[in-house]
């Protein structure tokens, strides 16, 4: 049965590509689970969309009775009886894939929303002070440090590929994006391994449609 997986309506161009609903297309179309897109307002939030999300974000998944969110929870419920859980390490998966959420993305996600802030005050802000912004990058650093000697001598993070490798990769994408993975060779080889699998190019080409027929909706609604 087909899940529906909810996202903004509309959203200005930086976040595209990074946006957290993507990891949950990936792993639907690594899994070959057929799903639908709906969407809710980015602004003003609607109450619809609070009581699928209580803090109002995407993405959220309604499969038959069931809502979820939590790009985490949902990984890992679609995950459930895939090759992307296999059982045999089904407690290191499930740790790895947490680590990226808890510790790899709270310290790259406090760095980037300072550099967000620096560079859109007016939609971020307030700036930091290029101090706090360095100690948040070095912060961040001590974890790539460690993942980086980690999979110097792996593919993939558990065994073969699995739900921990996209939640991890999505997380490490937005890093190199920022031009951050250039003296880590085996996180750059990591990520370029993963963005390689078909899967994900599939997503991605999806993701960016959304946004572009977004656009388009939007335009002709401004038109009339
Ligand atoms: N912990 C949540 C974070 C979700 C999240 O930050 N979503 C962003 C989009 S990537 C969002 O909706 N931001 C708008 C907002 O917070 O109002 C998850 O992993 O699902």
């Amino acid at each position: 049965m087909s899940v529906i997986l909810y996202t903004y309506d509309w959203l200005p161009e930086f976040p595209r590509g990074f946006v957290r609903e993507f990891r949950v297309r990936w792993t639907l179309e690594e899994i070959g689970r057929a799903y639908e897109v709906a969407t809710v307002p980015a602004s003003p939030k609607a109450p619809e969309h609070r009581a699928m999300q209580p803090f109002a974000q995407v993405p959220a998944l309604k499969d038959g009775e069931l809502t979820l969110f939590e790009s985490g929870a949902i990984l890992l419920y679609l995950a459930e009886g895939t090759p992307l859980m296999p059982e045999a390490s089904r407690a290191e998966v499930t740790q790895w894939l947490i680590a990226a959420l808890n510790t790899v993305e709270t310290a790259s996600g406090a760095w980037m929303s300072m550099v967000l802030a620096q560079r859109m005050p007016a939609f971020f802000g307030p700036a930091s002070t290029p101090e706090a912004v360095e100690h948040a990058r070095r912060g961040m650093r001590d974890k790539l440090d460690a993942l980086e000697t980690l999979m110097a001598d792996r593919d993939w993070i558990v065994g073969d590929f699995s739900v921990a490798d996209v939640m991890m990769v999505d997380v490490l994408r937005v890093v190199e994006n920022e031009g951050e993975l250039g003296d880590y060779p085996s996180l750059t080889d990591y990520v370029a391994r993963a963005m390689a699998r078909p899967a994900f190019g599939r997503a991605m080409a999806d993701h960016m449609d959304h946004w572009r027929a977004a656009d388009a909706a939007r335009a002709t609604k401004l038109s009339v």
